[in-house]
C-alpha cells in the first residue's frame, strides 16, 4: 500500500512512522508513506495557501487552488482508490473502516487546518471523509497519523504473527482480554491459574469469557450492533 498524505505541518508526520512496526513494514516494502508539503504549491511570492472566508467570519480557509495542483500532480503519477480528506465533520474511524481502507493500493490522506479546506475541494477531489472521534484537533496531522498506523498494522506480513490483528480489540466487535506476563505472583497478585495449566481449550474459552466480560461492563453497545 502507498499512502500520500499532503500537509501544512509536514514536520508533525515524521516520527510516528519512523518506529516500531510502521518502520518495519516500511522496510518490508510492504507499505510506502510519503508526505508533501503544500507549501509547495502555495500562491504567490509569500507560498500563500489560505484566506478570508466569503460571507465574514473569523478564521482562515485553506484555498481551492493549492490543493488541487497538489493533487492532480499526485494523480500524474499513479491511479488512486480514495482521496481521503481528515476532518472533525467526517464519518468516524472505526475498525470495520481500518479493514476495508486497507484493502487499497493508493490513497492520499489530506490534512485539513484552519477553518477548513474550501467546499469545491471535498466537492470535487475528496471521496471520503474521516474523523478519529468527536473531539477537534488543531490540525488533521495526527488524526492522520491514527489513520496510517491503523492501516499499516493490518496490511498481510506487517505484523509478525499474522493472526495477532485478528485477535485485536474491535475485529470481531469484541474488547480484548485481559493479558499477563512473568513473573507468576508480583506483590502477592497471582496471574489467573488457569493461563499457567497448558489447558490450550481452557485458556480459549477463558480469553473468551473474560473478553465477553469486559465489552459487556465497557462497551455494551459493541454487543448489540456495530455501534460503539
Ligand atoms: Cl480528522 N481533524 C481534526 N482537526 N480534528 C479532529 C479530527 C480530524 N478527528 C477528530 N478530531
Amino acid at each position: 500500500m502507498r499512502i500520500d498524505i499532503v500537509s501544512v505541518m509536514p514536520e508533525l508526520l515524521t516520527s510516528p512512522f519512523q518506529h516500531s512496526i510502521m518502520k518495519r513494514a516500511q522496510e518490508k516494502g510492504l507499505l510506502t508513506v510519503v508526505v508533501h508539503n503544500l507549501r509547495d504549491y502555495g500562491l504567490g511570492k509569500h507560498a500563500q495557501l489560505d484566506d478570508y472566508q466569503y460571507g465574514g467570519g473569523a478564521g482562515m480557509v485553506m484555498m481551492a487552488e493549492p490543493i488541487a495542483n497538489c493533487i492532480d500532480d499526485l494523480k500524474k503519477e499513479r491511479k488512486y482508490d480514495q482521496v481521503i480528506y481528515m476532518t472533525p465533520d467526517g464519518d468516524r474511524l472505526d475498525q470495520a473502516q481500518c479493514n476495508h481502507l486497507s484493502l487499497f493500493k493508493n490513497l492520499i490522506i489530506l490534512c485539513g487546518h484552519y477553518k477548513g479546506i474550501d467546499e469545491r475541494i471535498r466537492e470535487h477531489y475528496i471521496t471520503k471523509e474521516i474523523s478519529i472521534g468527536d473531539y477537534v484537533l488543531s490540525g488533521g496531522e495526527l488524526a492522520a497519523a491514527v489513520l496510517v498506523d491503523a492501516l499499516g498494522r493490518l496490511l498481510p506480513g506487517v505484523l509478525n504473527d499474522e493472526t495477532s490483528a485478528l485477535f485485536d480489540s474491535f475485529q470481531d466487535n469484541l474488547l480484548a482480554p485481559p493479558v499477563y506476563t512473568r513473573p507468576a505472583e508480583f506483590r502477592g497478585w497471582p496471574v489467573p491459574e488457569v493461563l499457567l495449566s497448558g489447558n490450550f481449550k481452557a485458556i480459549e474459552d477463558w480469553r473468551m469469557e473474560k473478553s465477553i466480560e469486559r465489552t459487556k461492563a465497557r462497551r455494551p453497545k459493541l454487543l448489540k450492533s456495530d455501534e460503539s
